[in-house]
């Protein structure tokens, strides 16, 4: 296996980023981060210990260009169904416009997908007045096949809520513990969307992770069971969903022949980084391929002020992912 090279500075120091979903737009690398500030409140599971109020965008023009900040391109102040925590968002283009997608709690304290448009990849973006319908939990991420078609995929244990969606409406009483040892474990959540861009065209509908011999992923293998950070590419006619394993903070990856899954587990992507979660987007530039991610190595270990980076990855002939060690000379 190839030598890792050494790992990447942060994209950006003068803000604290996470969650980075990259894409090439107009010629170019955008990246769509969460903006970290910080708060004083303990890291309990819950998330609360992460206030995010806007995003930037940034862009570079080429793998080893500057990265420019586009500067604050939608706050929550502007998004009249949102309470707080704009978690990891993503963003699209079709219909000759620009969608921008992001996690938020509603009013009365459920995570939902909002959506907002723009005419240029860098915003500002204009939000929507309501959620998109039908959606909760968290981590957006939208894929357009090569046929046109889109599908978002959502969704992320403990803080992002996905344990208390099991019955279909929402049970604040609902344990991060259900379900747990040789249950199988939740999945993706999938739904294809409308060609509006802003609509769904069918329920969110969860996907469960497969083994390789066909059987579902535990809930209690934290090693490989879905947490959080799903997000799909398309590698030799192949479908892959990467996803973080959040509390055991692996990278890792399941393929399918469909968008829609079932997705069977493939392998770890990254080995775990300086601080709590980890969060990936995984995307084709000039001929190559590249993973986008975050460690808390800007604040010195800090979980809520994280910072992000990326790397090559490499495929193996048999379109496995070559495992990564973040700080490997
Ligand atoms: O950035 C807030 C949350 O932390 C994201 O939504 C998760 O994926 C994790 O990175």
């Amino acid at each position: 296996m190839e030598k890792n090279s050494k790992p990447k500075t942060p994209l950006v120091t003068h803000i604290y980023t996470a969650d980075p979903s990259a894409h090439v737009f107009e010629g170019k690398l955008y990246i769509y981060p969460s903006h970290d500030l910080g708060n004083d409140k303990p890291d309990d599971g819950s998330g609360d210990h992460f206030k995010m109020e806007d995003y930037h965008v940034l862009s570079m023009d080429d793998i080893d260009a500057p990265c420019i900040d586009h500067g604050e391109a939608i706050h929550i102040k502007d998004v009249p169904w949102a309470s707080e925590q704009m978690w990891a968002p993503d963003a699209a283009y079709k219909n000759g416009k620009y969608y921008f997608y992001f996690p938020a709690k509603d009013k009365e304290g459920i995570f939902r997908i909002g959506a907002a448009t723009s005419d240029k990849p860098s915003g500002p973006f204009k939000p929507e007045p309501n959620y998109i319908p039908g959606t909760f939990s968290i981590d957006p991420a939208v894929f357009i096949d090569d046929d046109g078609r889109a599908y978002m995929y959502v969704g992320g244990l403990w803080g992002g809520q996905l344990e208390k969606w099991q019955t279909g409406t929402f049970n604040p009483e609902a344990g991060t513990d259900s379900p747990s040892g040789d249950q199988p474990a939740l999945g993706v959540l999938i739904a294809e969307m409308n060609d509006d861009m802003l609509t769904l065209k069918e329920p969110l509908k969860e996907s469960k992770m497969l083994d390789k011999d066909g059987s579902f992923i535990k809930a209690g293998d934290t090693d490989r069971r879905f947490f959080e950070a799903p997000w799909v590419h398309k590698y030799n006619g192949k479908y892959y969903l990467s996803y973080s394993t959040g509390d055991t903070h692996f990278l890792c990856y399941a393929i399918s022949d469909s968008p829609k899954g079932p997705f069977t587990y493939g392998g770890r992507i990254l080995e775990p980084v300086i601080g709590w979660t980890t969060h990936q987007s995984i995307v084709e530039f000039k001929g190559k391929w590249y993973l986008f991610y975050h460690d808390s190595s800007l604040s010195g270990g800090a979980t809520p002020l994280r910072c992000i980076m990326f790397r090559e990855i490499k495929y193996n002939d048999d379109g496995t992912i070559q495992t990564m060690k973040p700080y490997d000379d």
